[in-house]
């Protein structure tokens, strides 16, 4: 008989409960339930519905225990650096703002005035990036300063979510990091950039590692859905910590890229890289599971063609819009991490106007903007692929492509192409797969990391792309260049 855990993965667009069995160091997933999310703006603002999304797990237990269905323990991992404050009463007492709200437009630049970036690059480690939850709280606060009273706790969006499981409060490492308040040399909360907010650390819970048994579920829960002795472990909570946890990778000359709404692209390091090298390319040091760290960049990602296809009435489906990217001749290029394409009203039109003001052509068919996105992507991945190797000295001619994004095939090949680097596609749960194999570790079934990849490389299938030598992308890079 096999062990199961359950794993419950959120990203921007929908979210997951799913059920593994790991039977003869095999893994086996189980769809349990499968829900939308999506930010909603209220009065300007951008907030997610965390109520409902709660709603969705405890609905995803209910129809497990109905299923007849048993495991050990349940793991969740989002999206990092949004944040729950909860009240004296220990109840949430604000919405929860979504990090593409455009509040922090300027937020980087009002806050280093303070302290500077070197300063803060040097504590933290980490990228700037508007949507810290570092900058969101200094907006918080600075729109409503009296909320400072009444803030009891500040958790992360899964954190808050365990909360709500076992009544248990702690944050967990991987998100932590991600907050810019993590000191990565004294290990705990940053008192210096705390303050400066205006809140005290005490705020803060502590920090509780990746494979932490953070509690049970509680007595309401377990009556509501007649599941008894479920332990809440807290994984790599940050979404891309836990699909970095399943990249099936065997040494350690290789970068990875988890696809999702965003391409992180990045290689695993045993130490902070926090050189001058490496804040002039804004790479960031996120914490990893099992005191690893994840230097990587954030690439805007299939975000771009998310955005297409919701704004074109999601009359084409992905597969449809990488089939008229293929036919579609090449005319223009974006630079895909240009701030204006964080949350634009209008894709379509917000990368019409960059290739007008860009004095390029502007694409016209759906075909023509698809093409645009993704060999963009390419290039930015040629891009970021070129500082990784220049920053640690390593060869890099692997990239292991994770996530729902590596079912792109035509994606795959550019990446191949224009990097020269042979891509490996797979596997495509890589989060809720990291989520599942960190709660194993706890639960003694696997030793370590090493055993956890080796046992995902050989339950999925990991699809090999030879970059093709003949493509040329002169023109294309150059222009690139250009744009950045
Ligand atoms: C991916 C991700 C990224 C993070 C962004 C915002 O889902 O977690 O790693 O930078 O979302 O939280």
């Amino acid at each position: 008989m096999g062990r199961n855990c359950l794993a419950v993965d959120i990203g921007a667009s929908s979210g997951r409960v799913i059920m593994s069995t790991l039977t003869d160091n095999k893994i086996n997933l189980k769809e349990i339930h499968r829900f939308k999310n999506q930010m909603y703006k209220e009065k300007g603002s951008f907030y997610w519905d965390i109520d409902k999304l709660f709603g969705e797990i405890v609905k995803g237990l209910k129809i497990f225990s109905n299923n007849d269905l048993e495991a050990d323990s349940i793991g969740i991992d989002t999206w990092a650096v949004d944040y729950v404050l909860l009240g004296k009463d220990g109840k949430r007492i604000s919405p929860v703002y979504a990090y593409r709200d455009n509040r922090t437009n300027n937020s980087i630049d009002d806050f280093t005035e303070k302290i500077s970036k070197e300063d803060i690059y040097s504590k933290t480690g980490i990228q700037f990036i508007q949507f810290n939850t570092l900058y969101q709280l200094y907006e918080h606060v600075k729109s409503n300063p009296s909320i400072i009273e009444n803030i009891s706790s500040i958790l992360m969006i899964p954190d808050y979510l365990n909360y709500l499981l076992c009544n248990e409060k702690a944050v967990e490492y991987t998100n932590a990091t991600t907050t810019q308040f993590y000191n990565i040399h004294d290990k705990t909360w940053d008192d210096e950039l705390v303050k400066e907010i205006g809140l005290t650390s005490s705020v803060f819970p502590s920090i509780a590692k990746a494979g932490t048994v953070i509690g049970s579920l509680n007595d309401k829960l377990e009556s509501e859905t007649n599941i008894k002795g479920l332990k809440v472990i807290a994984p790599a909570t940050h979404d891309t910590g836990s699909a970095v946890v399943a990249v099936p990778a065997i040494d350690y000359e290789f970068a990875y890229i988890s696809s999702g709404t965003w391409s992180l692209m990045g290689i695993e390091s045993d130490i902070p890289i926090c050189s001058q090298e490496a804040l002039n390319y804004n790479f960031t040091n996120e914490g990893g599971a099992y005191d690893t760290i994840r230097f990587l960049k954030n690439i805007m990602g299939l975000w771009l063609i998310q955005e297409v296809k919701r704004i074109l009435n999601d009359k084409y489906s992905f597969a449809k819009l990488v089939e008229l990217a293929k036919e579609a001749e090449s005319i223009s290029i974006i630079n895909p991490n240009d701030n204006r394409f964080l949350n634009p009203e209008n894709m379509v039109n917000e990368i019409k106007n960059y290739c007008k003001e860009t004095n390029q052509i502007v694409p016209n068919t759906v075909g023509e903007i698809a093409k645009c996105i993704f060999e963009s992507l390419a290039l930015q991945y040629k891009q970021v692929l070129l500082q990784l190797r220049k920053i640690s000295n390593k060869t890099i001619n692997k990239i292991h492509i994770v996530g729902g994004g590596c079912q792109n095939d035509y994606l795959n090949q550019l990446c191949a192409d224009y990097t020269e680097c042979e891509v490996f596609a797979g596997p495509i749960e890589a989060t809720a797969i990291g989520n599942i194999m960190v709660q194993y570790i706890t639960l003694g079934e696997i030793d370590n990391i090493s055993e956890a990849r080796k046992i995902i490389m050989d339950s999925f299938e990991i699809r090999r792309f030879k970059p093709d030598f003949d493509v040329n992308i002169d023109d294309k890079w150059n222009k690139f260049k250009e744009l950045i």
